[in-house]
C-alpha cells in the first residue's frame, strides 16, 4: 500500500521525484497509515456485516437518531469542595470526616459500571461513556464518587468489546478529573475468578491507583477477611480510600435463618474497621436486604463502628427505594444509585427517584435534578443500542428473595444458559440455584462464589441431576472445574466451613486446603512475564498489559490478535460495532483528532465457491475491496 502512495503522488507522477523524495515527504507515511487503519476497520465492518456479532442474533441494523445531549446544564459558579478535592488537598482522613459531617445522603453513581453490568451484560462501550463523562461531572459535581471500573468490566472489555480496560479507566480519569473514581475489587481474586499471588494483587492495585482509581471497594466472595487483608493494606499504602465490604445475604429479620445474623454483620464490621477500612460498604449484591432489615442493620452498624457506611443494593425486587429510604432514616452515609434509564430491575435504584423520595427532608441529596434529567436523556437513547443484551427483567421480581442471585450474575447466567441451549429451562435453573446454595451450606454468593453456584445449577439441569443423584451417584460424577476448586478451598473458607459429606463426594481422593490460598501461591515474576509477553506480542508490553496477561492470558492474547487484525475498533459508533453496515450507508470514523475516515459500503458480493464474499467500499472517496469469509 505504501508503494501505491508513492506512485500516485503528484511529484512522482510529474517525474520530479528524487532519491530524497521519500524522506522529505512524510505525508506518504501518513497516507499509508490511514489506509492501513482504513483497511483494518473495513475488515472488521465486513466481518460483522456478513457474519454478525458473536453471541447475538444477526438482524438488520436499525436506524438511530444521535443520542440527545444535555441542552442547558445549570452550572455552579464555584465548583463545590467535593470528595475528590478533599482527597487531593487534604488526604483520606479528611474525606472520611467530610462524609461524617455531611448531613445530606451522599451518592455514588454506578451508571458506568454495575448498572450496565447488571442490565446489559457489561456490554456498554467506552465511547458511550466518554461522550457523556465530562458533562456528567459538570452536571453533578457533588457526587461522592462514580463507579467506573472493576467487577466484570475488566474481563468483558477485552473478551467481547475488543477494548483495553486500562484505556477506559485512563480516559475516564481524563474526562472526570474532579470526581472520585471508584472500582470494585474482588480481594484476592482482583478482577478475576480465582486467587492471585499477593505480589500480583499489590502490583495491580498500585497500577489501578496510578491509572485513576481513588476508591477501592474490596470484598471477598465468601466474606473471609483473611482474603481482604492484603488488598486493604496495599490501598492504604497508596493513599487511596479503602471501602471494605460486607457482602449481605440471608435475612437478619428471619428467625429461621441463623447463619447470617445481625451479630454476624456487626462482628465483621468491627473487624474490618480494625483492619483499617476507611468506609464500610454493605454490598447487597442480589438486592435482598429488605427495607426494615436495612433500617435495623444500618442503625446497629452506626452504633458499632465509627467509620461511614456506604450501602449498595440492586432493585430486582422493586423494593430498592424503600430500602434506601429506611437506610437513610437510619443514618446511612452514602448509597449507590444509577441514572434512571440505567436503573431499577437488576440494576441500582434510580438517582432521581431517590431524590424525590427524600425531597423536603434534611437528607435530600445535593443534586440539580434538572441536570440529572438531562443527562438521563442521553442514557435513554444510548440504552436502545444495546437491546440485544437486555436480560428481560423489566418488572420487579420478588423471587430474588428465594434464589438470591446477584444482579450482575442474573444477565450473565441467563446468557450462559442460552448458549448451552437451556434458555427454556431458566425458571428451573433459578430454583436449582437456590437448592445448590443450600447444598453448599448457604454461602455468600457473589463473584466468583456465585459463579460456582451458577455452574453447578447449570450442570444439574443440563444432566437432569436431582439432589439425591448428586449424593448417591456423585462418586462417579465429574463435577465442573469451578465446583471442585471451590471445595478444594481455592476461593477460601466459607462461613461455618464446607458441608463435609458433599465435599468428600466432589473431591473424591483430593485433600482440600484450609489456609488462605495466597499463602501457598508462589509470587509471579512480573519482570520475567514481561519478557515472555514481549515475545508473544512482538512489542514491549506496558505494566498494564503485563497485569492483564497475568489475569487473563488467553483473553488478552486474543484481544491482541483481534487488534492486529482489526485495529482500534473503539472508534466505531456502537450500532456499527454490533451490526456492521447497510448497503449504501456511509459512516464517519474519527481515528484520531483531525483524521476522519469516510467509509461507504457500496455492495456486498455473492459468495464464491470458497464461501468468500467481496465487499465493495469507498474509503475517503476511493474504491476499496475487502474479502471476507461468509460463515453461514
Ligand atoms: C462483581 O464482582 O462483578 C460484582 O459485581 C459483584 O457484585
Ligand atoms: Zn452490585
Amino acid at each position: 500500500p505504501f508503494m501505491d502512495n508513492v506512485i500516485s503522488h503528484p511529484v512522482f507522477l510529474s517525474g520530479e521525484a528524487k532519491t530524497t523524495f521519500i524522506d522529505s515527504t512524510p505525508e506518504l507515511f501518513v497516507f499509508s497509515k490511514v489506509r492501513d487503519r482504513g483497511n483494518k476497520t473495513m475488515k472488521y465492518i465486513s466481518t460483522i456485516t456478513v457474519n454478525g456479532f458473536p453471541g447475538i442474533e444477526k438482524a438488520p441494523k436499525k436506524f438511530y437518531e444521535p443520542a440527545r445531549r444535555p441542552k442547558k446544564l445549570t452550572l455552579l459558579n464555584d465548583v463545590p469542595l467535593n470528595a475528590k478535592g478533599i482527597l487531593e488537598h487534604q488526604g483520606v482522613d479528611a474525606v472520611v470526616n467530610w462524609i461524617k459531617n455531611t448531613k445530606e445522603v451522599l451518592l455514588t453513581d454506578t451508571t458506568f459500571r454495575d448498572a450496565h453490568q447488571s442490565l446489559l451484560a457489561t456490554r456498554v462501550r467506552t465511547q458511550d461513556f466518554l461522550n457523556i463523562a465530562a458533562e456528567t461531572e459538570k452536571a453533578i459535581p457533588q457526587l461522592f464518587s462514580s463507579e467506573v471500573w472493576g467487577g466484570a468490566t475488566f474481563d468483558v472489555a477485552y473478551r467481547f468489546l475488543n477494548e483495553d480496560p486500562w484505556e477506559r479507566l485512563e480516559k475516564l480519569r481524563h474526562e472526570m478529573p474532579n470526581t472520585l473514581l471508584q472500582m470494585l475489587f474482588r480481594g484476592s481474586n482482583a478482577v478475576g475468578y480465582q486467587n492471585y499471588p499477593d505480589n500480583v494483587i499489590e502490583s495491580f492495585i498500585q497500577q489501578a491507583a496510578k491509572s485513576g482509581v481513588d476508591v477501592f471497594r474490596i470484598f471477598d466472595s465468601l466474606n473471609w477477611i483473611p482474603q481482604m487483608e492484603k488488598s486493604i493494606q496495599v490501598v492504604r499504602d497508596t493513599g487511596k480510600i479503602v471501602e471494605a465490604s460486607i457482602c449481605y445475604t440471608g435475612d437478619i429479620n428471619d428467625p429461621l435463618r441463623t447463619k447470617y445474623t445481625i451479630d454476624y454483620y456487626k462482628e465483621m464490621a468491627k473487624e474490618l474497621e480494625n483492619q483499617g477500612a476507611h468506609i464500610i460498604a454493605i454490598k447487597d449484591m442480589a438486592g435482598i436486604l429488605k427495607p426494615e432489615a436495612a433500617y435495623r442493620l444500618i442503625s446497629e452498624l452506626k452504633d458499632t463502628v465509627q467509620v461511614p457506611i456506604h450501602l449498595h443494593t440492586h432493585d430486582t425486587s422493586g423494593n430498592g427505594i424503600f430500602t434506601y429510604a429506611l437506610a437513610v432514616k437510619a443514618g446511612v452515609d452514602i448509597v449507590d444509585v444509577a441514572m434512571s434509564a440505567m436503573s431499577s430491575a437488576t440494576s441500582q435504584p434510580s438517582m432521581s427517584s431517590l431524590y424525590y423520595s427524600l425531597l423536603g427532608t434534611q437528607r435530600v441529596p445535593s443534586i440539580n435534578i434538572e441536570n440529572v434529567q438531562q443527562i438521563n436523556h442521553y442514557w435513554e437513547d444510548v440504552r436502545t443500542r444495546y437491546s440485544d443484551f437486555e436480560n428481560g427483567v423489566s418488572a420487579p421480581q420478588t423471587e430474588v428473595y428465594q434464589h438470591e442471585m446477584p444482579g450482575g450474575q442474573y444477565s450473565n447466567l441467563k446468557q450462559q444458559a442460552k448458549a448451552v441451549g437451556l434458555a427454556d429451562k431458566w425458571d428451573e435453573i433459578k430454583k436449582i440455584y437456590a437448592l445448590v446454595n443450600q447444598m453448599f451450606g448457604d454461602i455468600i454468593k457473589v463473584t466468583p462464589s456465585s459463579k460456582v453456584v451458577g455452574d453447578m445449577a447449570l450442570f444439574m439441569v443440563q444432566n437432569e441431576l436431582t439432589e439425591e443423584d448428586v449424593y448417591n451417584q456423585g462418586h462417579s460424577i465429574d463435577f465442573p472445574e469451578s465446583v471442585i476448586s471451590f471445595f478444594m478451598g481455592d476461593l477460601g473458607q466459607p462461613v461455618g466451613g464446607f458441608p463435609e459429606k458433599l465435599q468428600k463426594i466432589v473431591l473424591k481422593k483430593s485433600q482440600p486446603i484450609t489456609v488462605r490460598p495466597g499463602i501457598l501461591a508462589d509470587p509471579i515474576d512480573l519482570e520475567q512475564t514481561k519478557v515472555k509477553l514481549a515475545k508473544l506480542i512482538n512489542k514491549e508490553p506496558s505494566n498494564e498489559e503485563v497485569l492483564s496477561y497475568v489475569m487473563y492470558p488467553e483473553v488478552f492474547l486474543d484481544y491482541q490478535k483481534n487488534y492486529e487484525q482489526f485495529g482500534d475498533v473503539t472508534v466505531l459508533d456502537t450500532a456499527t460495532f454490533f451490526h456492521g453496515m447497510r448497503t449504501g450507508e456511509s459512516i464517519e470514523v474519527q481515528i484520531e483528532k483531525g483524521k476522519t475516515l469516510i467509509i461507504k459500503l457500496n455492495q456486498i458480493g455473492e459468495p464464491n465457491s470458497e464461501g468468500n464474499r467481496t465487499m465493495y467500499f469507498d474509503l475517503n472517496g476511493q474504491g476499496r475491496e475487502i474479502v471476507v469469509k461468509d460463515k453461514s
